[in-house]
């Protein structure tokens, strides 16, 4: 069969390569996309690259009998340091099965209950240090957002405090994460020689990871040591250390928990960052949204600032994760991920060949903006999109933030959970200020994110709060 992708016309030597330029990637394949349509390839050297992003197309590429997640080009760089962990594992390695198996557990709604004092701790630190700021006082949004990730996962995941919100400079585990991942991501974008080549990025990668390593295993094995049962603290890593899988009777190594560590400390942190600042960014551009969502706050959480919010509470708030839906539905900030056929296959009944050695790329943004799905204004940030009749008619492989079926997005839960209770908390005590008339522009890591959005804040006061607020029934039902 004659590959009948339609493809940009290639250059001597380097083919496509000049197609994606270094930090603007996902934007690229985005605006080729437009040009090219639902189904494009990109042929680099060593490389072929084939991006889907219309719903028919994806449809297919979802089902599970015929695709499987491919750890493709980026991920096998990221690999480097996050092993056979969940995210960068084969799903016929035998410990992405046990930890899938060991872990998931972990991430049912009554773990999230477990969870939930943890993240209040840190969403109090958020809020302690924005209560404090001078009125013209700057906040660095993605800047203090990735401070509250991070140290969430931290806290949750293992007991550990960065304690972001207690220094200038992040802690130096992030530095060495972000420059690894930087690393990872740029050498997708260079020739294999050029690669070799660059000898100080080499051992800077190679000084990242060993460091990070050296923390992990550090963590791990004072945990293994102390006299404490440790069964009784009920974080990831307690569960990666005391659980068994069912299926092999086996428990997971030392050396995988390390792997699955550093796992969650990327996979929680960026994505879960990223949401937060757009969610923030496309709130200033839509006050009647705005409105709305702190109607709903006000109702729901009420004025007094010293009670913790309670998982009830965080399952009545409603329109606030339908405006976290909707920023991921623009902004996924886990932008792609790769699929491979089990066997060669076509797609579309015959009409294009796919083979295991291309990377399938499932380009989400582009997914979410297909027209056949949400209408002829896709591009317009509408949280009804995500209200409860909206979703019903919606065929399930239409929104796709959190990746396809046994390997999505085990942290689906946390994140949410996580982001409605921090934009509960702020919509409850701010006004945000657009001081800059900031200019959107989103920077590309693994993930991506609104870039230098800065804003200022003023406390709401009781005559700013729409209604009159009714004391909370701790018993109306949840529902997320
Ligand atoms: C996963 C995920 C995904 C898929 C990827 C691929 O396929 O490659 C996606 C798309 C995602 N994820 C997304 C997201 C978003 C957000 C916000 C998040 N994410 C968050 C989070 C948090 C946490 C902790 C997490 N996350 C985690 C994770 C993991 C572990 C994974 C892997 C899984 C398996 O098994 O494979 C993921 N995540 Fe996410």
């Amino acid at each position: 069969v004659e590959n009948t992708i339609p493809h940009p016309k290639e250059k001597l030597l380097i083919g496509n390569l000049l197609e994606l330029s270094a930090g603007r990637r996902v934007q690229d394949m985005m605006k080729l996309a437009r040009t090219y349509g639902p189904i494009y390839q990109l042929n680099m050297p060593g490389r072929s690259l084939v991006v889907v992003s219309g719903y028919e197309l994806i449809k297919e590429l979802s089902d599970e009998t015929r695709f499987d997640k491919k750890v493709w080009a980026p991920l096998q760089n990221v690999r480097s340091f996050s092993g056979d962990g969940l995210f960068t594992s084969w799903t016929d390695e035998p410990n992405w099965h046990k930890a899938h198996n060991i872990l998931m557990p972990n991430f049912s709604m009554k773990a999230m209950q477990g969870y939930l004092p943890m993240m209040v701790d840190i969403a109090e630190q958020l809020v302690g240090k924005w209560d404090r700021l001078n009125s013209d006082d700057e906040v660095d949004v993605a800047g203090d957002m990735t401070r509250l990730t991070l140290d969430t996962i931290g806290l949750c995941g293992f007991d550990y405090r960065f304690n972001s919100f207690y220094r200038e400079d992040m802690h130096p585990f992030v530095n060495s994460m972000v420059r690894a991942l930087q690393e990872a991501m740029e050498r997708g974008g260079r020739l294999p020689l050029e690669d070799k080549l660059l000898i100080h990025k080499n051992r800077q990668f190679h000084n990242d990871t060993e460091y990070m390593n050296s923390v992990v295993d550090r963590i791990i094995k004072e945990r293994r040591e102390s006299s404490e049962d440790f069964s009784q603290k009920k974080d990831l890593l307690s569960y990666m250390l005391s659980g068994v899988d069912k299926q092999s009777g086996e428990q997971l190594d030392d050396l995988n928990i390390r792997y699955q560590i550093i796992t969650f400390l990327i996979a929680g942190h960026e994505t879960t960052s990223g949401l937060l600042s757009f969610a923030l960014y496309e709130l200033l551009q839509h006050p009647e949204v705005l409105a709305k969502a702190y109607e709903e706050v006000d109702r729901v959480l009420g004025n007094d600032l010293t009670a913790k919010p309670t998982f009830n509470q965080i399952n009545q708030l409603r329109y606030v994760s339908q405006i976290l839906n909707e920023t991921l539905r623009l902004w996924p900030t886990a932008p792609a991920f790769a699929m491979q056929p089990l066997k060669d296959e076509e797609i579309i009944g015959g009409k294009y060949k796919i083979t295991k050695d291309v990377d399938v790329a499932v380009l989400i943004p582009m997914l979410h903006r297909d027209r056949s799905i949400w209408g002829d204004d896709p591009d317009t940030f509408n949280p009804e999109h995500f209200s409860p009749e909206a979703e019903q008619n919606r065929p399930g492989d239409a929104y796709k933030p959190f990746g396809n079926g046994q390997r999505a997005c085990i942290g689906r839960q946390f994140a949410l959970q996580e982001a409605i209770l921090v934009m509960g908390m702020l919509l409850q005590r701010y006004k945000f200020i657009d001081h800059t008339d900031y200019q959107f522009k989103i920077k590309e890591t693994l993930t991506i994110k609104p870039d230098n959005f800065k804003i200022k804040l003023r406390k709401r006061t009781d005559a700013d709060r729409s209604i009159i607020m009714k004391p909370q029934q701790e018993n109306a039902p949840a529902k997320m």
